[in-house]
């Protein structure tokens, strides 16, 4: 009992894994993974509190989607929180290292986060042909903060190292930054255009029939839904608006992965935190639709 107390690891069992769900590993069909990683912060802290409490959220969720009129039910697993080292490096071969494990025992690995760094430690488990599509209110392109080159703020130029980025929802970045996206051509739609038709289409276009990775850094919302975030910017997406992207990115493109990141909690105010649970929840839902078709 004692040695429980001294723990300051939360321990993910029945009513503390997503979605309350009791499951065992072999039979599930996705893994969640809690990533409590917070290490290059450069405004509002706590992240790493993140996963516990998206974790605990998804316990208010029902698990009857009446859109796609499915129950998500029976098919998840959730590991432990992750026990990172305090090193950047060591901490992203953690990450890699469990992605690469859930990969070959043929499942669907889910992360919550945590900082955004953590999914370039996922990315580097993935083949190369896989698309990253990230929502997120930054471009997270910056080639170093401060003089670290791996931080939240280079997410997406890190992924794009060796794979195809596509940012959606951006609304803050640096002259820098955006004469690296163009010399690279990666795919940008900023808030403005986040319900153009044409936009979403070119996107749909290139991730067709290929293997996404999809990873929502929670910034990429409007702050007025999703507050609790290491670094708001005004003026983001709705849910309503997302959700439409997500089907149909969902019923294109093979996903292989996904992650929600940057939950910041704020005490007693759990919209953020019901938000994230909640696409996760979305998501394992219509993908098993479009896989069952
Ligand atoms: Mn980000």
């Amino acid at each position: 009992m004692e040695d429980k107390a001294k723990r300051k690891d939360f321990i993910y069992e029945g009513s503390n894994s997503f979605l309350g769900e009791v499951v065992a590993y072999s039979d599930a069909k996705y893994v969640i993974i809690p990533v409590p990683i917070e290490m290059t912060t450069s405004f509002l802290r706590g992240t790493r509190f993140g996963p516990r409490e998206v974790i605990n959220a998804s316990i208010s969720l029902e698990n009857y989607d009446h859109e796609t009129d499915r129950e998500v039910k029976d098919e998840i697993y959730t590991l432990n929180e992750l026990e990172l080292p305090p090193n950047m490096e060591k901490s992203l071969e953690c990450i890699k290292d469990t992605v690469s494990d859930v990969l070959q025992d043929g499942k669907i690995p889910i992360l919550i986060g945590g900082e955004h760094t953590m999914t370039y430690g996922a990315s580097i488990a993935f083949d190369k042909d896989t698309i990253f599509l990230v929502f997120d209110a930054h471009a997270d392109f910056k080639k170093d903060m401060l003089g670290v080159e791996i931080n939240h703020a280079s997410t997406c130029r890190l992924i794009n190292q060796n794979k195809e980025v596509i940012i959606f929802g951006v609304r803050s970045l640096n002259m820098n930054e955006l004469e690296e996206i163009k010399k690279r051509k990666v795919s940008i739609t900023y808030i403005e255009e986040a319900d153009s038709k044409a936009k979403i289409n070119n996107i749909l276009k290139k991730i067709r029939g290929r293997k996404v990775y999809i990873s929502v850094d929670m910034d990429v919302f409007d702050p007025s839904i999703a507050p609790g975030v290491g670094t708001p910017q005004p003026g983001g997406i709705s849910y309503g608006l997302f959700l439409n992207v997500l089907k149909k990115v969902v019923a294109t493109a093979d996903v292989v992965g996904a992650d929600v990141n940057e939950v910041r909690p704020i005490l007693e105010e759990k919209s953020t935190e019901t938000l994230a649970a909640k696409i996760i929840e979305d998501l394992i839902s219509l993908i098993d639709k479009n896989s069952s078709k």
